[in-house]
């Protein structure tokens, strides 16, 4: 019953990179196993009221202690590649000091199985699960936490290097500094508005520090996995399109032209000086050359001017009250479909998104891997993901058509897994996980994508 779109999508280059994305504090468990210090997410989930389902990621999908299996599932799968992070506080349970080698056998144990079944491991070093010893000295508000997340991300090179050809620094900056310091949505649960702008700072410059690790280390292949999205004007009235301008520099260009043009952008907004520390020296290390740079995409956001200046914009958006202090207030975006989780789905907007990166970064860009893009939806027939899925692919070969250099793109995610202040509400996987059992079930999705890469290898083979 796999549905045959698989057969009439466009065919890809031979050499581009099909993969699957997970991260360790959503789908390991094990959280106190083998000397794993505490994160900023154990002790967020812990707190009444943060987690949806009040649930917590104590076990999740159980990966740490079943993922043999999963590497089946993945190799099962046929992907190329494997996109998995590593939790620094299983590595330096501290945050800084010493490191744990009982910690780090964990993720040797997986590059090998991944090695061993042809899938190519591509671990992200950070995805959001900071040490809560750190996040009680300030987090990713204060300076030495980047220099801490260096020494943590040469101790990982010094171990897997031999094996790893490409890497991932951080996942999405943006989002823990919205989510988590801004809003307070996330760990750890700040609510700090535009004062949370230190956290995108150290995150950067904890990036170029660690691109400067992993270089001494002799590490090639780097990129970073960024959120962006097309930014809608909500009107085309002077106030919305300020809005909106406003909005799209905080999510994309705040994150992507330190790393692409060695500066932070904004006329009217002073970024650089609201940012504490160096910056202009800080810039130096944030803007090294990396070897590509890496997208998620989930959706575009409608953006328009806030509730005081009226046009309407709601209270609350998402779940999430939105400050009336914020000088922007996103809008519902009608006339597509939903996922579960209520987001639009607009796969030309990815499209959109891609060609709008080449025109304004031109050759700074380097080439392009679409590091998440998925949906939550019930159920393990799920055909509105494979809508999702193929409407995006093709979206995402229209990209190419018109000139992006984009060269993978790794669907979010293996599995079904805790969705952070969501719980186990959300599922986002190709392979659906009873939490009773934790029995791991393909879902119809996974079938389906199977036989897309089952297509696109027969078509190489002529
Ligand atoms: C990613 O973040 C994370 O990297 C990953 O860990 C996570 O599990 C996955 O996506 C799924 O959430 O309400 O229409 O405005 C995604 C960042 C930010 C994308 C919020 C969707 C709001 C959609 N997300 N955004 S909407």
């Amino acid at each position: 019953t796999v549905p045959v779109s698989y057969a009439s999508l466009p065919r890809f280059p031979r050499d581009f990179v099909w993969g699957v994305s997970t991260s360790a504090a959503q789908i390991e468990g094990a959280v106190a196993e083998a000397g794993r210090g505490r994160s900023s997410w154990d002790v967020f989930a812990a707190q009444a009221g943060r987690i949806k389902d009040g649930s917590d990621a104590r076990v999740a999908t159980d990966h740490y202690h079943r993922y043999r299996e999963d590497v089946a599932l993945l190799r099962g799968l046929g992907v190329g590649a494997y996109r998995f992070s590593v939790a620094w506080p299983r590595v330096v349970p501290d945050g800084g000091g010493a490191v744990n080698a009982a910690g780090l056998d964990f993720y040797d144990r997986l590059v090998d199985e991944l090695l061993a079944a042809g899938v190519a491991p591509v671990p992200t070093l950070f995805h959001w699960d900071t040490p809560q010893a750190l996040e009680e000295r300030g987090g990713w508000l204060v300076r030495e936490t980047a220099e801490h997340f260096a020494a943590y991300a040469d101790a990982v090179a010094a171990r897997l290097g031999d094996r790893v050809e490409r890497w991932i620094t951080l996942n999405e900056p943006a989002e823990l500094t919205l989510l988590g310091y801004g809003l307070g949505q996330h760990a750890p649960g700040r609510r700090l508005l535009f004062e949370a702008l230190p956290a995108a700072h150290h995150q950067l410059l904890g990036h170029g520090l660690a691109v400067q690790a992993l270089r001494a280390r002799g590490a090639g292949g780097i990129g970073i996995a960024n959120s962006h999205g097309p930014t809608w004007a909500a009107s085309g009235d002077e106030a919305d399109t300020s809005a909106a301008e406003l909005y799209d520099l905080l999510l994309n260009r705040l994150f992507a032209e330190p790393l692409l043009l060695g500066r932070y952008p904004g006329e009217e907004w002073d970024l650089a000086g609201m940012l504490p520390g160096p910056v202009a020296e800080d810039l130096k290390i944030i803007a090294q050359p990396l070897d590509w740079y890496g997208i998620n995409y989930y959706q575009p956001t409608s953006v328009g001017a806030p509730r005081e200046a009226g046009g309407g914009a709601p209270a609350e958006f998402a779940g999430i009250e939105i400050p009336a202090e914020l000088p922007f207030a996103p809008r519902e975006i009608e006339g597509y479909p939903r996922t579960d989780f209520g987001w639009p789905v607009v796969p030309a907007a990815l499209t959109e998104l891609l060609v709008s990166f080449r025109e304004r970064y031109g050759d700074r860009l380097p080439p392009v891997v679409i590091t998440e893009n998925g949906c939550s939806y019930e159920g393990i027939e799920d055909s509105e993901r494979i809508a999702f899925l193929d409407g995006h692919l093709r979206a995402l070969h229209a990209a190419m058509a018109a000139g992006v250099d984009v060269r993978g793109y790794f669907v979010w995610s293996l599995l079904d897994n805790f969705e952070w202040a969501e719980g186990y509400a959300r599922r986002f996987g190709l392979v659906h996980v009873d939490y009773e059992t934790l029995r791991r079930t393909p879902k119809a999705s996974y079938h389906w994508l199977r036989e897309v890469l089952r297509e696109q290898a027969r078509q190489d083979r002529g």
